[in-house]
């Protein structure tokens, strides 16, 4: 199915299904190369989720702020390379959402094991704020929450399974959005975890 969330907003459920195994084979082979880590923010807290990067440039956080690297802080190499099966899936994704030409060039891939969340933020590090972000959901389900242009905004509660892709574009490219603290549970294929794919368009 394909349904619209909101002008700009569209999730495609199940579209990355097919390609899971292969997916997560790939991830397992990143994070040998660049281990999931969990952030500092500006404010020194610990992010919740856990993170890695592949592809030419990566999304960090440190005390000294938000930006994406060409390298891995931890080993100051640069990230893994993007998977020609992870392009694919992210241009696919977005041309059939009416965002033909896609071509990221940072993949940030998220961790979560149960109680881990992701509080509401923007994602604004991005120069090219005409380029939509596609996001894949891995493993157990999450509640997402998105909600308007500004903070204050009320939020509504999606739930995103295995295999399930959304593409953000146009007018919610600068939605909030978060993750609610994730519920116990077992997938067959990521155990006791969730892992978003996040393709962006930093430069
Ligand atoms: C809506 N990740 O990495 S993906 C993030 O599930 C992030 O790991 C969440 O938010 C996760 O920044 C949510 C869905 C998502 C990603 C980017 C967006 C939704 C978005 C950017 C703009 C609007
Ligand atoms: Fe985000």
């Amino acid at each position: 199915g394909r349904e619209e969330l909101a002008p700009g907003a569209l999730v495609l459920r199940g579209f990355a299904r097919p390609q899971a195994e292969g997916l997560i084979a790939e991830i397992a082979e990143i994070s040998t190369r660049a281990p999931f880590r969990q952030m500092l923010t500006p404010g020194g807290q610990r992010m919740s989720a856990a993170m890695t990067n592949c592809g030419p440039l990566g999304w960090i956080s440190d005390r000294h702020g938000y930006r994406y690297e060409p390298c891995d802080p931890l080993n100051g190499k640069p990230w893994p390379p993007m998977p020609a099966s992870f392009l694919h899936l992210a241009a696919d994704a977005a041309a059939a959402a009416g965002f033909p030409g896609f071509v990221p060039d940072a993949c940030l891939i998220n961790r979560y094991e149960p109680g881990t969340r992701m509080s509401l933020h923007q994602d604004r590090d991005e120069q090219d704020l005409a380029a939509p972000i596609v996001s894949v959901s891995l493993g157990l389900p999450a509640v997402f929450l998105f909600g308007g242009l500004n903070r204050s905004d009320r939020s509504d509660r999606l739930a995103l399974m295995h295999g399930d892709v959304v593409v953000w574009g146009g007018p919610s490219r600068l939605r909030f959005h978060g993750i609610l603290p994730m519920k116990e549970g077992t997938h067959a294929l990521l155990g006791r975890q969730r892992i978003n794919l996040t393709f962006r368009k930093a430069v």
